[in-house]
């Protein structure tokens, strides 16, 4: 069974939506990052980064809330979160997974910290862009792949979710409401926000 090391209010939220998705067991290892737990020996053996999620599955271990996605995904078929290997929309699958740590991230980063850089030289471009982009993504939906909900969808719905609700980082516009109303609809999406916000541990 894999072990998911999550803790409350944070990007673990990404993961335990994604192992509920699946509907496949998995055993949720309480890593509470208020007390510095994740700065154990045994916890850094598992992600040297110290940093929630991470997830463990037999003598593999890994990090990173995306990669966790596609990780899953692939090894979970049965639950269809990936378009298989050929089929026309794994581009676009892989596009959007990537997009959420790749632009979304740093465009939050930039958001928080109130930073200028040259926007042809940053990945990201700027904040400005990187929602621009997705809100057009997000017009036509429901999903990012169209009729297919997808593990890109838990990716970008979970950063989307944190920048626009919880954190309020962003102005909400018609087609992420629409979107997140969509995610948060889905009993997966709210078994983890009840377990995320400490309410089920
Ligand atoms: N790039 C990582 C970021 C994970 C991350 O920053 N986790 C934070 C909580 S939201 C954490 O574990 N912080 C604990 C620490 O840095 O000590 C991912 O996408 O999974």
């Amino acid at each position: 069974m894999m072990k998911l090391y999550w803790s409350p209010r944070s990007r673990s939220f990404t993961a335990l939506w994604l192992m509920e998705e699946t509907g496949v067991p998995y055993q949720r290892v309480l890593t509470d990052i208020s007390t510095g737990a994740q700065r154990s020996l045994e916890f850094l053996t598992v992600n040297p980064m110290g940093k929630v999620p991470a997830l463990q599955d037999g003598d593999a271990a890994m990090a990173e809330a995306a990669a966790i996605c596609a990780y899953v995904a692939e090894r979970y078929p049965d639950a269809a979160l990936a378009p298989a290997l050929g089929d026309v929309h794994r581009a676009k699958y892989l596009y959007w997974l990537f997009f959420a740590p790749s632009c979304i991230e740093p465009a939050i980063a930039q958001l928080a910290a109130k930073f200028e850089m040259n926007s042809v030289a940053a990945g990201w471009g700027d904040a400005k862009r990187v929602f621009d982009v997705l809100e057009a993504a997000l017009e036509d939906g429901p999903w990012l792949l169209g009729e297919t909900f997808s593990a890109a969808d838990i990716a970008i719905g979970s950063s989307l979710n944190f920048a626009v609700r919880q954190f309020k980082m962003i102005s909400p516009r018609p087609s992420f409401d629409r979107y997140l109303d969509r995610c948060e609809s889905r009993p997966a999406f709210q078994r983890a926000a009840l377990m995320a916000a400490g309410e089920k541990m």
